[in-house]
């Protein structure tokens, strides 16, 4: 009987790996492939004037907590500026637009008055660690994978519904961790 393998050699494979667990390593690849295009399946922009909205998104948030980050890009094509005013939403009590930044050497955060300015021609990024919108007083949590619609206000180009895309809660490792 020497065609026996002794038990502590059995899970080794020296020959080609077994039919079925090839169609797995497909299936799993093909898995990664789908997540690793999810972020370009995401992407979703929106127009009001001369204004341009790229991918509103958000993240999941842990049970009970009150306050949740938002995130996209402004793009003015226009040659005047302009200024978010508000920020509207079902998921929340109030939104406003905050600013974060080192002062001292402590990371603060403040909201910023009087609106938001898109300067004529300019583009205006919305991310963790810099200017964010803060939904304030969360009546729920948002859920990763869904959208939640959410409505901006601008001095002149007006105001446009959007969606923010929920994502997960370590997405882009940003240091938004505040309290109310
Ligand atoms: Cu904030």
């Amino acid at each position: 009987m020497s065609n026996l393998l002794p038990a502590t050699r059995a899970h080794a494979h020296r020959g080609p790996l077994p039919r079925g667990f090839q169609y797995f390593s497909l299936a799993l690849l093909g898995l990664l492939l789908l997540f690793a295009c999810v972020p370009g399946a995401l992407a979703h922009e929106f127009k009001v004037g001369d204004l341009e909205i790229g991918h509103p998104w958000s993240r999941a948030t842990p049970p009970g907590a009150k306050v949740a980050g938002g995130y996209f890009t402004v793009t003015n094509k226009g040659s005047s500026p302009d200024r978010l005013l508000s920020i509207s939403s079902d998921i929340s009590d109030t939104a406003g637009v905050h600013d974060m930044g080192v002062k001292d050497g402590v990371m603060t955060m403040r909201p910023v008055n009087g609106g938001l300015e898109i300067p004529a021609g300019g583009k205006v990024e919305l991310k963790p660690g810099g200017y964010h919108l803060m939904f304030v007083g969360l009546k729920r949590q948002p859920k990763l994978g869904e959208k939640f619609p959410a409505t901006l206000t601008f001095e002149k180009a007006g105001s446009v519904s959007v969606e923010f895309a929920v994502e997960g809660m370590g997405e882009m490792g940003g240091t938004d961790d505040h309290a109310e």
